[in-house]
């Protein structure tokens, strides 16, 4: 069992224990475990069939944890969440992914109505059931009911990371089979796009059909879903991600890899320039329709160029004037994982993070990159123990202190403020001036209207020392959409005030979406690339933000951490 499996089980039956109303301490104790498990290096079945390691080495296991843990790794699941979920549907679980429902609403109607399905909650709002409950209104009902018609259309998707992983498992497995030469992840995964359907996973090799049988055996294929000759998918997983694998010819792959990465708009675009052309364009190759002659076929160049176009970069393909810029030879330079130097959102210890300045700049330096900003939470996050003035004062006087000893990377002061409800920044100027860096975030009151929403942010941009607007819609994939702003309106702001639109890079976030940042850019905007790490481990995530940002056509001139260290303190000195 993978790491990311053992902590959906822990975090599931935190979720079904708040729903039961058990005691808030042991629930903490599933989430922080389940945190821990996910964000640990190593994998933990291996260190539980270890008779001579112990999990309760892990900070964040304890006794009690480590003997679920046991469980869940025998047999994918524990006493107590068995035990619950005979006392509620497991549905509960996927109520609980509805905006407005919390652990303890949702215990209210199951105690009054027995329903166990979504369609069945959708009836009680559309029969105006929830408002005769305590606490519950119409205005709650309605609320419910947009809900449910956004979770209905993101369900079926999977975070980017997620269809990596499973990704990467797969092509290992497969590069084991003789005769395999190459497995390329296609389809949305290779354009980047922050969740994915299914993942299509393109074999080529003198043998590449044989993967096909070692796929269908796969241990983690739940139902094989068909068997061709030079094709198979399957439900992989607990979650049940569908997975396309076609096997290929060397002659045809170029083709291939272009009709399945799409997207298909896009495809439609480039087939229709195809037919103007002459040719016919399918996933075997181009052909001259004149003499049905093969033109190109085994490189995707190939086929972009004999259709009189630069290679476009994946992330580009949405048909959103891609292909005229290839044509005309505007198509921008991309920024790259390599330009960016340092990674300017990070927690620590003091606050929500699981590891201390020293190591988040280690495995900084280890990655390569110049500087770096910790960013913890301001008090108003008081779960997160956040900072006040005082701590923040007495921060920002440790990192000068740390520079001038140095750590083998500049450092710079920063924080994670967040934006209260009214817009006012949660803690004074004058220990915000000490800092080189402040993020403003939003982290509640987000349900509200949306010029409520952008006078808020209109607010905030008003503080001389915010440099950046963090995750700036809020939006957490599949879980909760982005709030609504008047997003143009506050990029004019930003860009007159020099502020930057952070593009968060944690998977779960991927905030701006490429849509927004080309938007943004088109009206002047600069930008910052961050991890919002609150582990080591997360620094990692950077790619993903990469992806992103060049989804939104940015090349690394637009992304501020790309500068050299000097030139970017200089910057934060003098940010216009
Ligand atoms: P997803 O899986 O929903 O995240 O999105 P995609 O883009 O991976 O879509 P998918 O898996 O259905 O198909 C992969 C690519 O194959 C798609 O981007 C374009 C190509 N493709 C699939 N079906 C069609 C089709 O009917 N017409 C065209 N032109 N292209 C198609
Ligand atoms: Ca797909
Ligand atoms: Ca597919
Ligand atoms: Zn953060």
């Amino acid at each position: 069992m993978e790491n990311r499996e053992i902590a959906r089980v822990l975090w599931e039956t935190a979720d079904l224990m708040e729903i039961a109303a058990e005691d808030s301490f042991r629930i903490r104790s599933y989430r922080n475990g389940s945190t821990a498990v996910e964000g640990y290096p190593e994998r933990i079945e291996d260190i539980l069939r270890d008779p001579e390691r112990k999990v309760t080495d892990i900070p964040g296991i304890g006794k009690g944890l480590a003997q679920v843990l046991h469980e869940i790794v025998a047999r994918g699941s524990c006493e107590r969440r068995d035990h619950l979920l005979e006392k509620f549907p497991p549905t509960a679980l996927e109520f609980l992914k509805i905006q407005g429902l919390g652990p303890k609403s949702i215990a209210l109607i199951l105690e009054h109505y027995r329903i166990s399905t979504m369609d069945e909650l959708e009836r009680l709002c559309r029969e105006e059931k929830l408002r005769v409950l305590p606490r519950m209104g119409a205005k709650l009902e309605e609320k419910v009911l947009r809900s449910i018609a956004q979770y209905r259309q993101r369900t079926g998707r999977y975070l980017l990371s997620y269809a990596e992983g499973v990704a990467r498992e797969l092509t290992e497995m497969f590069l084991q089979v003789p005769g395999v030469e190459s497995v390329t992840p296609a389809g949305s995964l290779r354009r980047g796009r922050e969740t994915v359907g299914d993942l299509d996973l393109l074999v080529t090799g003198p043998n590449a059909a044989a993967v096909l049988e070692k796929f269908v055996a796969y241990p983690k294929v739940e139902e094989v879903l068909s068997r061709g000759e030079n094709k198979a998918s399957a439900k992989v997983g607990r979650e049940g991600l569908q997975v396309d694998v076609r096997a290929l010819t060397p002659e045809s792959f170029g083709a291939a890899m272009q009709y399945f990465t799409g997207s298909k708009d896009h495809n439609v675009a480039v087939r229709t320039r195809a037919v103007k052309m002459g040719f016919k364009l399918s996933e075997y190759g181009l052909y001259r329709v004149a003499d049905e002659s093969k033109v190109a076929g085994d490189s995707e160049a190939g086929i972009y160029e004999a259709l009189g176009l630069r290679w476009i970069a994946p992330e580009l393909r949405e048909n959103c004037g891609e292909i005229e810029a290839a044509e005309e030879g505007t198509l921008p330079e991309l920024v790259e994982l390599k330009h960016i130097r340092g990674d300017l959102h990070m927690h620590t210890t003091e606050t929500d993070g699981r590891a201390t300045l020293e190591e988040m700049a280690e495995a900084a330096r280890a990655r390569g990159y110049e500087y770096m900003a910790i960013t913890d939470h301001s008090k108003a996050l008081a779960m997160a123990n956040g900072l006040d003035e005082k701590r923040v004062v007495a921060f920002a006087k440790q990192v000068r202190e740390i520079n001038r000893n140095g750590l083998g990377i500049r450092v710079f002061s920063g924080l994670e403020c967040d934006i209260l409800k009214d817009g006012a920044l949660d803690l004074a100027n004058d220990a915000l001036a000490e800092l080189d860096l402040v993020i403003g975030s939003v982290h509640s009151h987000m349900n509200l209207e949306a010029d409520e929403m952008t006078d808020r942010l209109l607010r905030a941009l008003e503080c001389p020392h915010l440099r950046i607007l963090g995750h700036p819609t809020g939006r957490i994939l599949l879980h909760r959409d982005p709030f609504p702003f008047d997003f143009e309106r506050i990029v004019a702001e930003a860009v007159r005030r020099g502020v930057w639109l952070e593009i968060n890079a944690s998977p779960e976030r991927l905030d701006l979406n490429g849509a927004m940042i080309r938007t943004a850019k088109s009206k002047g905007a600069r930008f910052t690339i961050s991890t919002d790490a609150h582990h080591p481990q997360h620094l990692e995530s950077m790619r993903y933000g990469v992806t992103t940002a060049r989804r939104g056509w940015l090349g690394p001139a637009d992304v501020t951490n790309t500068l050299p260290a000097d030139r970017f303190a200089a910057l934060l000195r003098n940010p216009s």
